[in-house]
C-alpha cells in the first residue's frame, strides 16, 4: 500500500477547500420564501386576495392538494384555485380572479424568481374551456413574468414555470401570484383548476 505523504495530504486539503469554495456561494444564494413549497399542507405565510369582480372558485378555494406538478408521477402539496369573474362581463376590462402574496426580507441585488404553475380541465360535456387562466408573478406590484394558458382541451393538464429577473434594493419585498380568467367561476361553475407550487428566489450574477 502506498504511503500517504504530507504532499498528498496537502493536495487533498486543497481539493476539499476548492470544492467548498465552489459549492458554498451557490447554496448561500437561495433565499427562502416561507412555505413557498406549501409542504405545510396549508396556506400559512401567505395572504389570499381577490381582484375587483374576482372569484377564487367558491368557499373551498384556494386550498392545498396533492398534485403532480412536474408530470413525473410524483405528487407534492400545491395550491389549487378555480379563478374567474363573479359576474360575467362581456365588454371592457374582463380578466378577474385573485391569488396570494407574501413578504420576504432580501439583501438586495439581482434576483431570479420562479414558480411552478399548471392548469387542468375536465368536463363531461365541453370539449374545451376557452381560458385555462392567465397567471402572473409580481414583485412589489410589477409583473416580472406571466403565462396565459389560453384555450384548454378537456381531460388535459398543462404545466409551465414562471421565471422572472428583477433588481431589488435591500429590504422587505412583496411576492405576489395573480391568476385571472375572462369568464365566470362561482362555486357551481365548471371551470379549469389552476395549481401553484415551488415559489423560489435566488441571487444571480449581475
Ligand atoms: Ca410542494
Amino acid at each position: 500500500m502506498r504511503k500517504f505523504s504530507a504532499t498528498d495530504f496537502a493536495m487533498r486539503c486543497l481539493n476539499a477547500f476548492c470544492c467548498l469554495f465552489l459549492v458554498l456561494p451557490l447554496e448561500a444564494q437561495a433565499f427562502e420564501i416561507a412555505n413557498g413549497d406549501f409542504e405545510s399542507g396549508d396556506l400559512s405565510g401567505w395572504t389570499v386576495f381577490e381582484t375587483p369582480n374576482g372569484s377564487l372558485g367558491g368557499e373551498s378555494f384556494p386550498r392545498c392538494v396533492d398534485f403532480d406538478m412536474k408530470g413525473d408521477g410524483r405528487v407534492s402539496k400545491s395550491v389549487m384555485f378555480k379563478v374567474g369573474q363573479r359576474q360575467y362581463q362581456a365588454g371592457g376590462p374582463s380578466l378577474a380572479g385573485g391569488g396570494m402574496y407574501t413578504h420576504v426580507q432580501l439583501p438586495g441585488g439581482r434576483l431570479e424568481v420562479t414558480a411552478d404553475i399548471a392548469s387542468s380541465y375536465s368536463s363531461p360535456k365541453d370539449r374545451r374551456n376557452l381560458s385555462g387562466g392567465m397567471i402572473e408573478l409580481l414583485i412589489d406590484g410589477d409583473v416580472i413574468a406571466s403565462h396565459d394558458f389560453g384555450p384548454i382541451p378537456t381531460a388535459t393538464t398543462q404545466r409551465e414555470q414562471l421565471r422572472g429577473l428583477v433588481h431589488l434594493a435591500a429590504g422587505m419585498h412583496e411576492v405576489r401570484i395573480r391568476i385571472q380568467r375572462p369568464f365566470r367561476s362561482l362555486a357551481y361553475d365548471q371551470a379549469p383548476h389552476q395549481y401553484l407550487d415551488n415559489v423560489q428566489l435566488k441571487a444571480v450574477s449581475p
